[in-house]
């Protein structure tokens, strides 16, 4: 069975004014899409071909560089999957109960919360992503270049946002601090977050 493109979680304008139908029409319709396309020619008639998308991206993290075009490419479809589930039609705003307990006594409250992943998103030079993450029992925000993910450091992820610039590009042009505020301010699905700890 081939890799599928998942369907977005949302109508492709649910995210207006905050991503427009267009960024998604692309970002989904060919990026993501292409991500997908290539892992399933660079998998086809290997034993890849029949694994689920964490054990082809955990086989090919192991076998780098060799495997390097096949990582790239499956973190990538794991990544953009992710990223829609993390965003919401009047998402943003602060997360209740367990999880806001655990960003208030692992990452020193919400606001700190706020401004340390939004550091991180703006900091990534060049392509990547940022991410809230559990490793070792505790939350921790982190970032990545360009397709790698925390599931290839034995870490969980539980909210990302993307900050390739085909992201936000036509939304925000160069503007990526104002993408990432937008995101955290209106998009987070903080009840997917919840799920995903729990
Ligand atoms: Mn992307």
């Amino acid at each position: 069975m081939a890799f599928e493109l998942p369907p977005l979680p949302y109508a492709k304008d649910a995210l207006e004014p905050h991503i427009s139908a267009r960024t998604l029409e692309f970002h989904h319709g060919k990026h993501h899409a292409a991500y997908v396309t290539n892992l399933n020619n660079l998998t086809k008639d290997t034993p890849l071909a029949s694994k689920s998308l964490e054990e082809v991206i955990l086989a090919a993290a192991a076998d780098l560089p060799a495997k390097q075009g096949i990582f790239n490419n499956a973190a990538q479809v794991w990544n953009h999957t992710f990223f829609w589930n993390c965003m919401t039609k009047g998402g943003g705003g602060k997360p209740s109960g367990k999880l806001l307990a655990r960003i208030e006594s692992d990452l020193g409250g919400f606001d700190k919360f706020k401004e340390d992943f939004k550091n991180a998103a703006v900091t990534q030079f060049g392509s990547g992503w940022a991410w809230l993450v559990e490793a070792n029992g505790k939350l921790e925000i982190t970032k990545t270049g360009n397709a790698d993910l925390p599931l290839a450091h034995g870490k969980k992820a539980l909210l990302t946002v993307d900050v390739w610039e085909h992201a936000y590009y036509l939304d925000y042009q160069n503007r990526r601090p104002d993408f990432v505020q937008a995101f955290l301010d209106h998009l987070v699905n903080w009840d997917f977050v919840a799920k995903t700890l729990a």
